[in-house]
Order: structure tokens, then C-alpha cells, then sequence
């Protein structure tokens, strides 16, 4: 069912959400009023998301239906920018550049995007690419490959000190978060780098600006990913969760009583945590509550049984029903072991 507004999956630190973001925001839409945030994590990525788009990467916006029509899906970053600049592009973007300027940002970003892309990954993150060579000689050697589209860069920027002249089209918005990660791999090497005189003004009043600042930050980032209520939840002392995962299995059921006293684990629904958190787990400091997030999926696969029922002392009818565990958690069901932070603290 079509979502009543729209809705985008995004990771903080990830350069095509960030550049997502930076279009949204330029176009005047918030998270809250305008649009739902949904924070994934990039090791556990929520159901809704995989429906949406079976890829899995971030970002995706799904666009609400009008009503009769099915939601609309846009799961490639630049198209996330072309929708929301369609819908309102105050700074003029895409609006005012001609028929050819336009091409040349497509040129850019599939430049950005392909070659220069592959490039930064290997600069940066050597050791995950062991099959392409020894690390030292790789990140070399893409650290000068991805230079020389750097200087054609900074050469394009002495026409007015953006890439199509003297003001930022997409094309800047969506090849600055690439060029700050570049930056970010090796900043005494970048700023010493012959050739991107341009370019390291142009990137730092990026990173100086209000606009970088405004995605990285909530509402746009949040630092815990979203509650997705495709999944259930435990909150676990996190000594007990390293017994568990030492032994395979988990048999807490909630604190201070264990699968056998209980006869099955507590867990709760994603609307359920923040209360159940209050209730029981309040005093304890900071850092000593693990939120745990556990596929349903893997139990049923594994063949367990969760039941809602009603806590022990209440009448069925009228009780809040919760997820209750009958058997021993195995740790591969739990997608996510994460410092639990309120709602409210985030
Ligand atoms: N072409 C896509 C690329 C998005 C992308 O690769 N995002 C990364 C995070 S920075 C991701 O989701 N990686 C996870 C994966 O590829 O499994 C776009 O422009 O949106």
C-alpha cells in the first residue's frame, strides 16, 4: 500500500544518500512534515526496504501513490535529486542551464559515478580489494587515476568557480560528498596536491556551507537506524548477549530471569521498545543495554514459535499483546546487536 508521504532510506555517511538529501533539502522538504526518514544500517537492511527495491542500497525514495496509482520507486540517487528538483528547484539546479549544460551533468555524474567511483573504493579501502594486488601499490595507483579526474574538474571550475560556471548546477551537488571522501582517504595529500587549486576551495565551501551541515545532522541523519516493524526486538544486558553469541544461542527472557524461569523470551513489537525500555531497563548506565534485532524469518525458518499474548497477570481480552519467544534465540536470527539510545536521547 502507498505510503501518504513519501519515503526515504538513507545512511548518514553514505555519499549518494548524502547527495539525495542535499536535493530534497535544497528543495525545501523535511523529514517530518514532508517525508519519512528511515535510517538503515548497511548490515541489517530492513524488509520494507528490499520490497521497495530489491538491489538494497540506499538511498530509495518511495514516492506515495496518487491513490489509485502504486507507489513509485527510485532507488539510483540521481533520480532522487531529478524528483525532488522537478518538484521545486529554488537555486536553479537543473532549471535554467540549457539542453547542453544538462548533458554535460550527465556527463559528469556517469564520470563521478563510474570511473572515478571505482577509483576512490580501491584509494580508500585497498585491503578489500586483496584480490586486485597488495594494498600499498593499489591505493597508489588509484589514487593517481582518480587525481587526473580531479584536475579535469578544477580545470572546469575557472569558468566562474563551479563545474558549469558561476553557479552550482546538480552536477556540483552530486560529485562534492565523492570528492570530500576522497578528500577525507588522505587531506594533507589532497591539500598538497598540485593541480586542484579550484577544486579545494570549491569543496571546502562545501564543507563549510549550511547545506552539507543540514543533511548530516538530524532530522536528516540519525545516528540509529530506524525500527522497522518487520522485525522484533529484545533489550539485552550486553554481558548476557556476549554469553550468547560465545555459545550460539540465546536464554535470557528478560532482566533478571532466564528462558527456564519464564518459559520463553520477551520481545517486543517496534512501537513496544521505547516502553519496555522505561519499564525496566531505565537505570541502567549508558552503553549497558544492547537493543537486539531479530529477523521473524529466521525463527520460523528455524523452525521456533513466537506467540503475542498477554503478560502473566492480565485478563487476554483487554491486555496489550507482545511477542513471546517459546524456545532459545539463536544468534544468527539477531540481524542487529546495537547500543540501544532511546528514541528520546537520539
Ligand atoms: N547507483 C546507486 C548506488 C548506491 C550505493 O551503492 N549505495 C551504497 C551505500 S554508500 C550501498 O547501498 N551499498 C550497499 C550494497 O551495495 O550492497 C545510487 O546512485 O543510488
Amino acid at each position: 500500500m502507498a505510503e501518504e508521504r513519501p519515503v526515504l532510506y538513507s545512511f548518514r555517511r553514505c555519499p549518494y544518500a548524502i547527495r539525495a538529501r542535499l536535493a530534497l533539502a535544497g528543495a525545501g522538504l523535511l523529514p517530518g512534515p514532508d517525508l519519512e526518514l528511515r535510517e538503515v544500517s548497511l548490515k541489517a537492511r530492513p524488509p520494507e526496504l528490499l520490497v521497495a527495491s530489491a538491489k538494497g542500497t540506499v538511498p530509495v525514495l518511495v514516492a506515495a501513490g496518487d491513490g489509485s496509482a502504486a507507489a513509485a520507486v527510485r532507488d539510483e540517487s540521481l533520480a532522487i535529486m531529478h524528483w525532488a528538483l522537478e518538484r521545486c528547484d529554488p537555486q536553479g539546479w537543473l532549471e535554467g542551464w540549457s539542453a547542453a549544460d544538462r548533458a554535460r551533468m550527465t556527463e559528469l555524474t556517469a564520470v563521478n559515478d563510474g570511473p572515478f567511483k571505482h577509483h576512490l573504493d580501491r584509494f580508500k579501502y585497498p585491503e578489500r580489494f586483496a584480490a586486485e594486488g597488495p594494498a600499498a601499490p593499489l591505493r597508489a595507483h588509484h589514487r593517481a587515476a582518480g587525481l587526473v579526474n580531479l584536475r579535469d574538474w578544477n580545470t572546469r571550475l575557472q569558468r566562474g568557480g563551479w563545474l558549469l560556471g558561476p553557479r552550482p548546477c546538480l552536477a556540483d551537488w552530486a560529485l562534492l560528498p565523492f570528492v570530500r571522501q576522497f578528500r577525507l582517504a588522505d587531506p594533507a595529500g589532497f591539500d598538497a596536491e598540485p593541480g586542484l587549486e579550484l577544486l579545494r576551495p570549491w569543496l571546502q565551501r562545501f564543507l563549510d556551507g549550511p547545506e552539507l551541515a543540514a543533511v548530516m545532522t538530524t532530522p536528516w541523519a540519525e545516528r540509529s537506524p530506524w525500527r522497522s516493524p518487520g522485525w522484533l526486538y529484545h533489550l539485552a544486558l550486553r554481558p548476557e548477549w556476549q554469553q550468547a553469541r560465545a555459545a550460539g544461542e540465546y536464554r535470557r527472557s528478560t532482566r533478571g530471569r532466564s528462558l527456564e524461569d519464564e518459559g520463553f523470551i520477551h520481545l517486543s513489537a517496534a512501537h513496544q521498545v521505547e516502553a519496555t525500555a522505561s519499564r525496566f531497563y531505565a537505570d541502567l548506565p549508558v552503553g549497558g543495554l544492547l537493543l537486539l534485532v531479530v529477523d521473524p524469518q529466521r525463527l520460523a525458518a528455524a523452525g521456533l514459535t513466537v506467540r503475542w499474548e498477554a503478560p502473566h497477570g492480565s485478563a487476554a481480552s483487554s491486555a496489550e499483546l507482545f511477542p513471546h519467544l517459546h524456545g532459545p534465540l539463536p544468534v544468527d536470527a539477531v540481524v542487529l546487536a546495537e547500543s540501544f539510545a532511546p528514541v528520546s536521547a537520539r
